[in-house]
This record gives structure tokens, sequence and C-alpha cells, in this order.
């Protein structure tokens, strides 16, 4: 495929040193006219050094066609990072020629040009966006083809049970029928690995988009202070008076590899002040949209009617949190369940433990996790399996069986992107940042 020649910055501006890059077939020739320095003979993967159109001087990086990210010839010029001076060369590259860059279309360039899959393109913004290392490790393995390596196998199978089926009918008096029990061994194998798959996406999500963490429970409790504990900072105001916090503070925060996106609230009590109905109405808002719940309350308050009320009423799991340990008698160092935690955000006595079980939200999710829009085609693609299935089973007519073995194989072409129309392949490159 020929594209234009497209130029945006691919670092953030601010930095010592910023990067623009030209990709498309005109980039060696738009670079020669904004380089002093161009050689008479450009090498590939060769840095020369020079003054740019701009004033700016710094490094022009060659890459030829077939050997760059997009798989187009393209350029990478290295300046200083200063908002003006990646502005001002942009400027000048596209006088000379070049386009302004599309949200992501230097990698849907690489798509388009088969240097990528669709869910190793995807990956390509997982990894540029990962906030925690799970994040950063989930994303590292779809980009170099974790989730294709998985697919392929499954997409060969089915297409030998198709070829099978449609080469029966074709040739059914020299070839004969096929004999159902392998095909039926062969899908459900099928299933099984998309099954697995489907699991690791749903349980991924957590390491994929973080855990909302909504922290709750009476006035007074140390819900403020807990959030400031991890976050390490003085985030949220703590003061003896019970009724400080009267909206809610979200901060995101790593907790043991994982995301945690952690809400503070108003302490829940009846309240005739209004400002502070509204926070204690947001607080249960914030519960119910929560993954999980940690529920604190004073060590020396202990648990009320009051607090199993309110605990009864949350649909997300709920941690209860004992705070202020430091200012009981006696050690409480036993731990009554796994969901029970005796901590203190004053000294960060129990902290760890807490951190601890927030690891193990997670603990079993490794590898590439299929995001929200591969799990949903991994789940069509596991329905129609189950209708091909049972197809055999009730001994349906051939063509049906092999109708929904096609829509299984189009399901999974949506994530690796062999089917993907345009309009799909727009939207999943919308969500980009230009430059990448
Ligand atoms: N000794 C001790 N005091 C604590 C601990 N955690 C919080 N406190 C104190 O308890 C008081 C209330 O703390 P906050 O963090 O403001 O409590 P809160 O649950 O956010 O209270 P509201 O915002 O009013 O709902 C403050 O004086 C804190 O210093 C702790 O672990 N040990
Ligand atoms: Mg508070």
């Amino acid at each position: 495929m020929v594209f234009d020649t497209i130029v945006a910055p691919i670092t953030a501006t601010g930095g010592a040193v910023g990067i623009v890059r030209l990709s498309g077939p005109e980039s060696w020739g738009i670079a020669a006219e904004a380089f002093s320095n161009f050689p008479e003979e450009p090498e590939s993967h060769r840095a020369y050094r020079g003054t740019f159109e701009n004033g700016d001087d710094g490094l022009l990086l060659l890459f030829e066609e077939g050997k760059s990210f997009t798989g187009e010839e393209s350029a990478e010029l290295h300046i200083h990072g200063s908002s003006v001076s990646m502005t001002t060369l942009v400027e000048e590259l596209v006088a000379i020629g070049a386009r302004l860059a599309r949200p992501g279309e230097f990698t849907e360039r690489a798509f388009l040009n088969g240097r990528l899959d669709l869910s190793q393109a995807e990956a390509v913004n997982d990894t540029v966006r990962a906030a925690t290392r799970k994040q950063l490790a989930s994303a590292n393995a779809s980009r170099i083809g974790a989730l294709t390596e998985e697919i392929s196998p499954i997409e060969t199978a089915i297409i030998s049970q198709l070829a099978g089926i449609e080469a029966s009918v074709d040739f059914s008096e020299e070839i004969g029928d096929i004999d159902p029990a392998i095909a039926i061994a062969a899908l459900t194998d099928c299933r099984a690995k998309l099954d697995a798959m489907i699991h690791r996406g749903h349980h991924g999500r957590l390491v994929r988009e973080g855990v909302r963490i909504a922290i709750i429970g009476p006035p007074n409790a140390g819900k403020s202070s807990l959030l400031n504990a991890f976050l390490g900072m003085q985030r949220a105001i703590v003061t003896p008076v019970a009724g400080t916090t009267r909206d809610y503070v979200e901060e995101s925060c790593e907790i043991a590899g994982l995301q945690c996106i952690l809400i503070d609230t108003a302490g829940l009590r009846d309240s005739e002040d209004l400002v502070e109905s509204i926070g204690i109405q947001r607080s249960r808002a914030q519960a119910s949209s929560a993954d999980l719940i940690w529920y604190i309350v004073d060590s020396m308050v202990g648990l009320t009617d009051n607090d199993r009320a309110e605990i009864d009423e949350f649909e997300a799991p709920v941690w209860l949190i004992r705070n202020k340990i430091d200012l009981l008698e006696e050690d409480a160092d036993e731990m009554g369940s796994p969901q029970i935690f005796h901590v203190s955000a004053t000294t960060s006595v129990g902290l760890d433990s807490l951190s601890h079980a927030v690891a193990g939200l997670a603990a079993d999710v490794s590898g590439a996790i299929p995001n929200r829009r591969h799990t949903l085609h991994l789940e069509n693609a596991f329905t129609s399996l189950g209708f091909a299935l049972e197809g055999f089973e009730v001994e349906h007519p051939t063509d049906l069986v092999v109708t929904h073995l096609r829509v299984a194989l189009f399901e999974l072409g949506l994530i690796t992107g062999s089917t993907a129309s345009q309009d799909l392949l727009d939207r999943i490159f919308a969500d980009f940042c230009i430059g990448k």
C-alpha cells in the first residue's frame, strides 16, 4: 500500500530531547530539505548530526522502507524537546510537503503494512500507557504477539474442520462422511482454550484497568489517613473532627504491582448538614461502582450494628479494616479471617498485609491479557463453536455447522485484525494519541 508522508512529534514536549517522526515515501526527501547535513548517499539506521530548518540542531536517523516501525521509509529528527522547537520543526516539515499525522496513524500504518497484527497494534498503546509493572508485562506480551500465538492454532483447527466438512460434502462419494467424533473432539478442545482466554480477560481486568477501591466507614475511623498512608503524601485533610471529608477524593497509586484507584469518602452517618449529606450519598455511589470496599472502623470503637447494616448493603466484596491498632493495649495480631485486617494508618503497621492481599487479587494473572474488545469476540467465537457442536450432536444440516464455524473464525479475525473493517480500525486508532 502506498500512502502520503505524515509527520508528528513522537515524544511529549518538555524533555531535554524531543523526537519528530516522518513516515511515508517522501520522508527522506523532506528530511533532506529540512536538514543541513543530509548525506549524498544516505544509509538506513544511521544517525547524522546537523542543523534543522527551525534553527535547532540535533540528529537525523534514517530508516529505509521495510525496516522501520511503520514498514515505510521514515526518518526521526532528534532535537531539543521544548514545545516551540518541536512545533516549529513540524510546521517546517508540513510546509515542505508532509501532512500532520492523525492520532494512532503511525501504528495504523504498521498494521496496514503487516508489521503488526491488530492485537499487537493495540498493545503498542497499552505499553505507552502502562502505569504498573503488571500492566507493562501484559502489554509487552501482547505486543510481541502472545495473543495471536494463542489464537492461531485455534483458527487452524477450525479451518481444518471446515475443510473436512466441505470436502465431505463436495466429494462425498470419494471421501465419505466425516467422523463427527473427531470434529467434536477438536472443537471441544478449541472451546476449552477460548474459555481459558475469556477467564483471563475477565480476571485480568483488574490488572489492565486498575482496581477501584472505595474506602468507606463511619466518620473519624481514619479513612483519609489510610488514603494518605498509601499515597505517601497528605492528599486528604485529616482532623480529629468527625465529618472532615465531605466530597470524595480519588487518587491512583500502585500497590504490589497493581494499579489501584483509592477513593476516600465522607464518613457514613445520619447528618442534618446539607453538604455532608450530599457527600454521604456520593460515598454510597462510589461504593456501588467499586471493585472492592475497604470498610474502616476505629479499633477502639469496634464494629457497630450500624456498620453491619451498611456492610450488608454493598454488592462488591468488603474487607473489614480495624484501624488505630496502635491505641490498643493488647496486640491484635490474630487475623480473624483473610478479609479482616488490623492496621494503623499512623504507624503503618499492618499495611503490608493489606498490600499483600491486594496483590492476591490478580496473583494468577500473567502473560497477555485480552482487553474488553478481545474478550467479547472470544465469547462470541466460544458461543458459535457451541452452536456448531450442537449441530453435530443433533445432526443439523452441515451448512448450518459450516456457518457457525465461519462466524467463529470471523470473530477471532476481529482480534488479530484479519477480518476487521475500516470502521473498526478507525475506532481503535482514534483512541491513540498523536504521534503513536
Ligand atoms: N492513633 C491513631 N490515630 C489515627 C489513626 N488513623 C487516623 N487517626 C486519627 O484519627 C482522626 C481521624 O482521622 P481521619 O483520617 O480524618 O478519619 P476519617 O475516617 O477520614 O474521618 P472523616 O473524614 O471525618 O469521615 C485524626 O485525628 C487522625 O490523626 C491511627 O492509625 N492511629
Ligand atoms: Mg476523611
